[in-house]
């Protein structure tokens, strides 16, 4: 392999330990310098050629600016919604993702934390820990197989849930850009519509500002109070304060939530309510599939330094 080892690349977040290990081994690596000590990061910052983050790590404009000789941001994600794409294009540099090695992954997670909302896994465990079983036996909770279920977002994830939720004999419906022909499942242009069709909402689609706020105080009112949402995209898709007020009225019957507006500051009214199941963003998060998210995100490093084609640009640097 060529000798990339005088290429110098800046960590814009805390990385996964063996992409990280593997990183230091490879290029001069400097782990978050722009966050700590101003006189050696401007030391570095005109060296530095490449960034490596993750999905929902901020890489601003502003960052970018200061780093004159940057070619390639390479993010360890599918979600690119905190690179600003727009001024990495302005200047020439390429952006790359991490798509489809983790579909199965947090799809997985969507349906895990579907069904730990309706059957209250989470509170069914408390409850034979703390001894009240003894005490008689737990409220009855929610049936998830044959129930309707909306997905915002039909991308490749949401076609993975999509997939699984047939199992569970669940009726699918989604709401998209545009309806996708070659899918059995039926299309709402409006995600209003869609959350009155459904019983459980699972949100899935990419964050930024195209989708701020998409599931809003309105969506929750038409998904009624025996609806479910899950949320394993973004925190800034769902309008957190709304979603709080939604779940404390019993507007929605619960959530099951892996993202959130400030993470990893989750606010002190979600984690109060007993019918929420919280995450901490773990959808992509096994070893084996943050291990082929990392040898994605260093082919491309690799492929950018050694003058191959990008394994897996985003869209908009094709
Ligand atoms: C993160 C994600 O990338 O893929 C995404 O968009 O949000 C996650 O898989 C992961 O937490 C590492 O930053």
């Amino acid at each position: 392999m060529s000798d990339l080892s005088s290429i110098d690349v800046l960590a814009a977040a805390r990385l996964f330990p063996a992409y990280q290990a593997h990183l230091e081994k490879t290029f001069r690596f400097h782990d978050r310098l722009h966050e700590g000590d101003a006189a050696a990061f401007a030391e570095v910052a005109p060296r530095i050629r490449a960034v490596a983050c993750g999905g929902e790590s901020k890489v601003p404009g502003a960052l970018i600016e200061r780093l004159p000789a940057l070619e390639i941001i390479s993010v360890f994600g599918v979600g690119y919604d905190g690179v600003d794409v727009a001024a990495a294009k302005a200047r020439g540099v390429m952006v790359t993702h991490t798509p489809n090695v983790l579909n199965d992954e947090v799809a997985d997670t969507a349906i895990g934390l579907m069904l730990c909302a309706a059957r209250q896994l989470p509170a069914a465990d408390r409850y034979v820990r703390e001894g009240r079983w003894l005490s008689g036996p737990m409220p009855l909770s929610r049936k998830v197989s044959g129930a309707r279920l909306g997905i915002v977002g039909m991308g490749r994830i949401g076609q993975a849930i999509a997939q699984r939720a047939l199992a569970f004999g669940m009726t699918i419906a989604y709401t998209a850009r545009s309806a996708k022909a070659e899918l059995p499942y039926a299309y709402h242009a409006d995600v209003v519509a869609l959350a009155e069709a459904s019983d459980f909402l699972v949100v899935i689609t990419p964050g930024g500002a195209g989708t701020r706020h998409l599931v809003n105080a309105r969506v929750l009112e038409a998904l009624g109070p025996d609806g479910i949402l899950v949320n394993v995209a973004r925190g800034s898709v769902v309008d957190e304060q709304a979603l709080i007020e939604a779940l404390e009225r019993g507007t929605i019957a619960g959530a099951g939530l892996d993202v959130f507006a400030d993470e990893p500051r989750v606010p002190e009214r979600l984690i109060a309510l007993p019918h929420v199941v919280l995450a901490p963003h773990i959808g992509s998060a096994t070893v084996a599939t943050r291990q082929a998210m990392a040898d994605l995100a260093f082919g491309n490093l690799r492929a950018h330094f050694t003058g191959q084609p990008l394994l897996t640009p985003v869209p908009e640097c094709r």
